[in-house]
């Protein structure tokens, strides 16, 4: 098993630090230099947590800047614009002026993202209370002073995401799920079909990479942006577009951040004498992780989203079928899980060039090696089930994972995904995110 030398860990330290610097714009950090000019909401919760193992008070403000979005239903969108770039879609395309919820002074999407920043939230508290003194009283400040806010957020998906209490968050877009064109929306965007109505569009992600087979097609991305459409004209009300919308899903892997991270949040507020709020989110936290268990095909062990559409489970190998491992709540399904995880079928394939969690497991008829979501290897995904193995208490496991993921990010390009069987690195270059995680699994 690679082990890092003090040289490797001193090289990846500092240029993972290099690169957030690079991509810092003040008060909140671009998800990578040209590809994503902007601020994004779940990569911002990494970069924070990352940004903390150097600075405390910078990582609280890049959470303070993304709070700044946040829409009066609480909803936390997927993207923050704070400067014209050339970003498609942009602005202009989202139209949330529409949106009477729409925040005051910034420009944002008008969909969101997975919920990840309260477990970077305590990650950051966590890191700031071993260092103590101002760090400490700077970060259980920020916790007592925004908790109101994050449960807000969380309660927006746990209400308007889940009106009917199926105990899964509501995704109207792939993009929610943040893998944008994982093999697990295949089905659902099957009945997704662009009216002839749909504004012009020029894709412009394509001029940033080598190879436009590592991004969605050309097919694909209409959907996406007639799904864009769709919330428009539904004015980015979520029950008039539940009504009108094609894509309705319940994400397992969304559901399981969320009780996470509800769990954590009820954690930290109990621990800061704070009252209000606690109880309700512990309530969220069951919810959604009894919806995930449930979610779970006995056959493969595996957790499923669910089409709200047509009522059916999607069973697709992808690394969201790990969410059980995500948010915990049966011992012997994490033992499970944890086996799988490392076994022949996902991280231990004997294919792959590292044992990192691949998005698609390789045995998979759906496994498509350099494209996207489709079986590249993403670090934050790594990192994620790194850090729900630590905290179900399986820390040979999760060490395992840390490790690999460092070996692979050891040339410090820190791409924004890597092709598994041969390392290539794919999509941009100087990701923030990918920095962000290195920098945790160093510290
Ligand atoms: C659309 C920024 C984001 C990530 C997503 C990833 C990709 C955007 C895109 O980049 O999505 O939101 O334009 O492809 O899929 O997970 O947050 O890094």
């Amino acid at each position: 098993m690679y082990q890092p030398t003090p040289n490797d860990i001193a090289l990846m330290a500092g240029r993972a630090g290099y690169v957030l610097k690079g991509n810092d714009r003040g008060r909140f950090t671009v998800a990578s230099p040209t590809l994503y000019p902007h601020m994004w909401s779940w990569d911002a919760g990494f970069v924070a947590l990352g940004i903390a193992t150097v600075s405390v008070p910078r990582a609280l403000d890049e959470l303070r800047t993304l709070l700044g979005g946040q829409w009066t239903t609480g909803m936390i969108p997927h993207i923050l614009f704070h400067s014209p770039s050339d970003y498609f879609p942009d602005p202009d395309r989202w139209r949330t002026q529409v949106a009477a919820a729409r925040p005051a002074g910034v420009l944002t999407s008008g969909i969101t993202q997975p919920p990840i920043h309260v477990i970077a939230l305590s990650r950051i508290l966590h890191d700031a209370r071993r260092k103590g003194g101002a760090d400490q009283e700077l970060a259980e400040a920020f916790v007592v002073e925004t908790f109101p806010r994050w449960l807000a957020w969380h309660r927006y998906l746990a209400t308007a995401r889940d009106p009917y209490a199926h105990g899964l968050v509501e995704i109207h877009h792939g993009w929610e799920s943040g893998m944008d064109d994982s093999p697990r929306w295949d089905a659902p965007y099957a009945q997704v079909h662009p009216g002839p109505d749909m504004p012009p569009f020029v894709r412009r992600d394509l001029a940033h990479v080598s190879d436009p087979s590592q991004r969605p097609s050309d097919g694909e991305y209409a959907k996406y942006l007639w799904l864009v459409e769709q919330k428009v004209r539904a004015r980015y009300d979520d029950a008039a577009y539940r009504a009108t919308g094609d894509f309705v899903v319940g994400d397992v892997l969304v559901s399981a951040l969320l009780a996470a991270a509800s769990d954590l949040l009820a954690d930290m507020g109990s621990e800061l004498g704070i009252v209000d709020g606690v109880e309700e989110s512990r309530a969220i936290a069951r919810r959604f992780r009894t919806g995930v268990l449930r979610s779970v095909d006995p056959g493969t062990g595996l957790a499923r989203d669910l089409d709200l559409r047509t009522g059916r489970y999607l069973d697709v190998d992808s690394a969201a079928g790990f969410a059980p491992l995500v948010c915990g709540g049966d011992e012997a399904l994490i033992r499970r899980q944890r086996d799988l995880l490392l076994g022949p079928r996902w991280c231990g394939h004997s294919r792959l060039r590292w044992p990192v969690v691949p998005s698609v497991s390789p045995a998979s008829p759906h496994f498509r090696e350099r494209t996207y979501w489709r079986g590249p290897q993403w670090p934050v995904l790594n990192w994620l089930m790194a850090w729900a193995l630590n905290r179900s208490g399986e820390q040979e496991a999760a060490n395992a994972l840390r490790l690999a993921g460092l070996a692979q990010l050891v040339e410090c390009d820190f791409a924004e995904y890597y092709q598994p069987i041969t390392g290539e690195q794919l999509g941009s270059r100087d990701q923030s995110w990918t920095a962000a995680i290195a920098l945790d699994f160093l510290a």
